[in-house]
């Protein structure tokens, strides 16, 4: 539970300190960690949603749907490594959404079967005031070195996606919450 609170603190440096006091966040379910069964994103058919921290969406500083708060939020971006298939696209989409969520900005997660190379792939939109998106490329600042490069993008592939998640528990549904569980994958050091 400490490792945990210390892992969220960590990940929120680079945002305002104001907030820390609020992050309140149940446990995850103990116990041992799902096996990396990363390669099939199929579901499994059975949707087991109790890994996802209860409650999961908190309250803090309200900001606004606009880009310059979401830019805010974002602060520089992901200290922790991109890590393929353990915090991979997936981990980082479901936490900038849970992170803009938990600051009352609707966002929603986006995913795409076939992005490149015949990868998928999993961001970031956020409507916006007017009716106008952004959507958030979040693995760019986790690459060495890139701590800081611009998420935000406007750019039209990112506004096709084969599947477009209101929040963690649709996308739970859909891929399964290991496919999600930034909580879970949080590392010290
Ligand atoms: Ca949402």
């Amino acid at each position: 539970m400490v490792v945990f609170h210390d892992n969220i603190d960590r990940f929120n440096d680079n945002v305002d300190a104001r907030d820390k006091g609020s992050d309140v966040f149940a446990s995850p379910v103990s116990g041992p960690i799902d096996p990396p069964d990363m390669t099939d994103t199929t579901p499994s058919g059975k949707t087991d949603l109790s890994d996802i921290p209860d409650p999961y969406y908190l309250n803090k500083t309200n900001f606004q749907n606009t880009p310059d708060e979401v830019k805010r939020l974002l602060g520089k971006g992901f200290f922790t490594p991109y890590e393929c298939s353990g915090f991979d696209c997936s981990e980082m989409a479901a936490y900038i959404e849970w992170k803009l969520e938990c600051h009352n900005v609707t966002a929603q997660i986006a995913t795409k079967d076939n992005w490149a190379g015949g990868y998928g792939h999993a961001w970031v939109i956020v409507p916006l005031r007017g009716g106008k998106h952004l959507a958030i490329e979040s693995t760019v600042s986790a690459m060495e070195g890139s701590l800081g490069a611009e998420m935000i993008t406007y750019d039209p592939e990112y506004f096709v996606y084969d599947h477009l998640f209101e929040d963690i528990y649709e996308a739970s549904e859909f891929f399964g919450a290991c496919e999600w569980d930034w909580w879970n994958k949080l590392k010290l050091g």
